[in-house]
């Protein structure tokens, strides 16, 4: 899929403010600092889209960016990051999870985990969630540009035998990087299939 055109169109702290869910979208989530911002400006090729930092807990908002004029990238705030207050995160987790099980328009989660770590215990607590939730998602390694693949192929066999011990069947996955595309292609070749079927499925 050709990226034509990628703008952002707000930020909300409510649910109730959100976009009318007449298109497909398409949330990343995953732990502070893991690359969902990164991720998104690497997909749509705009460097400056979601904002981005080395600072854990830039994105704090639900931010939807409308791309192609036909479908929504979501970028949200990042999980398990310390420093926030314990009401603080509770605030987070009322917010997020009230998001993902009703928004009628979400086609799936893309979760990112960092290509570089052993499984964590809060992802893969996020996905059993997810799961018990009924809400598809999709694996995402990041970082892969900073180690090597044969590290990268190691650290994600590890996760997937992890999940494997709460799902019967490993979600689809995709291993990337924000620094050289890798998996860019991939990632948006998945989203437009799904695309074609939202719009038979529920023609406006
Ligand atoms: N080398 C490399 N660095 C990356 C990659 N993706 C993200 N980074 C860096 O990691 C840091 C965090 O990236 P963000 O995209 O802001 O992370 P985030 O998940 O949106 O973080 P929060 O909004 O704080 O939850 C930044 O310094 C990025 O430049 C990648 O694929 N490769
Ligand atoms: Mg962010």
């Amino acid at each position: 899929m050709n990226i034509k055109s990628a703008e952002f169109v707000c930020s909300n702290t409510r649910t109730d403010k959100l976009p009318a869910p007449t298109l497909p979208e398409y949330a990343f989530i995953g732990r502070s600092n893991v690359g969902k911002s990164s991720l998104i400006n690497s997909l749509t090729n705009k460097k400056g889209l979601a904002k981005t930092s080395q600072t854990p807990g830039k994105t704090q908002l639900i931010n939807h960016f409308l791309i192609n004029n036909t479908w929504y990238l979501v970028d949200l705030p990042g999980y398990g990051y310390a420093k926030t207050s314990r009401t603080n995160r509770a605030e987070w987790e009322k917010f997020i999870r009230y998001y993902l099980r009703n928004r009628e328009s979400l086609q799936c989660v893309f979760v990112l985990i960092d290509s570089r770590l052993e499984p964590q215990k809060v992802d893969l607590e996020f996905c059993s969630w997810l799961g018990e939730n009924g809400i598809p998602f999709l694996i995402v390694y990041t970082k892969a540009d900073k180690q090597s693949g044969v590290k990268t192929d190691q650290n994600a066999a590890k996760f997937r035998k992890s999940l494997l011990q709460s799902f019967e069947e490993m979600p689809q996955e995709f291993i990337t990087s924000s620094e050289n595309g890798l998996g860019r292609d991939e990632i948006l070749a998945f989203i437009d299939e799904i695309n074609k079927q939202f719009t038979l499925l529920d023609p406006q």
